[in-house]
């Protein structure tokens, strides 16, 4: 990684990497997903989340697959995006940020379906339910594999967000959407091509619009932790999740 690109992530809290998986590479990892997102298929400590307006019975989609929100928790069933989430050219990046010893943390395919797909309002993924020591030992990787446009619901960062620390409630709402439709000053789209990769720091302010447009956007992110961050006290028990997962170098005892 060249200097440019560090000093960028510290400054900014994201990188953009073009290109970094190939069209095809993007067309499989789709393929796969389409065979996980039909009703009842049995998917290893992995779920499926329907959109909210669909489920409410306020909308509806052509097809059980167009109305997911997400497919969480896909890597530790499932050979194809494993392999996505342990691939070398992700990790390299990784590895800069957090130090050699890694472990996916969670990893979700966002689906954002044509019509019906919901705003993600912004957060920062370390206070989303993580629960880790310290919280800025998380990075996310979010890899397109639809193009990723402002229409679609591309997602949105606020350079520099991270370097506040941890934000209470009320300075979170602050970013919430303007009366007027508007992003919060200062927010910037991050469209992408199939295949290229936003890498963000788990403190960053990040989210996405509604998918108006009749064009899906999937895409896959892995957040990644520091092996040696601790589970923090507060976190609630939660059975359905698989085990963190060594991604690259060593575990320690009492962490993750
Ligand atoms: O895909 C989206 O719209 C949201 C993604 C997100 O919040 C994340 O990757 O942390």
């Amino acid at each position: 990684m060249r200097d440019s690109e560090r000093a960028r992530f510290a400054s900014d809290g994201y990188l953009v990497v073009e290109q970094l998986f190939s069209a095809e590479e993007m067309a499989r990892l789709r393929e796969r997903g389409r065979e996980l997102a039909q009703p009842g298929v049995a998917l290893q400590s992995a779920s499926q989340q329907v959109e909210p307006a669909v489920a409410e019975g306020n909308a509806s989609a052509p097809s059980y697959a167009e109305s997911l929100r997400k497919l969480k928790h896909v890597a530790a069933g499932d050979a194809v995006f494993l392999a996505h989430a342990g691939d070398p050219r992700i990790l390299d990046i990784v590895e800069q940020f957090l130090g050699p010893d890694i472990v996916l943390a969670s990893d979700n395919v966002f689906m954002k379906p044509p019509r019906v797909g919901s705003r993600q309002n912004y957060h920062q993924d370390a206070l989303a339910g993580f629960f880790l020591e310290p919280p800025e030992q998380l990075v996310s990787c979010w890899c397109a594999i639809d193009r990723a446009t402002i229409e679609n619901g591309c997602l949105w960062m606020i350079p520099g967000s991270h370097r506040g620390g941890p934000l209470t409630p009320d300075q979170r709402a602050q970013y919430a959407l303007g009366a007027d439709g508007s992003e919060p000053v200062g927010a910037v789209p991050v469209e992408l091509q199939p295949g290229g990769c936003v890498f963000h720091h788990g403190l960053t302010l990040h989210g996405s619009r509604a998918n108006a447009s009749a064009l899906p956007r999937w895409g896959y992110a892995t957040h990644y932790a520091s092996a040696r961050c601790r589970p923090s006290g507060d976190r609630p028990r939660d059975m359905a999740r698989p085990p963190y997962l060594t991604m690259r170098g060593r575990r320690f005892p009492g962490c993750l």
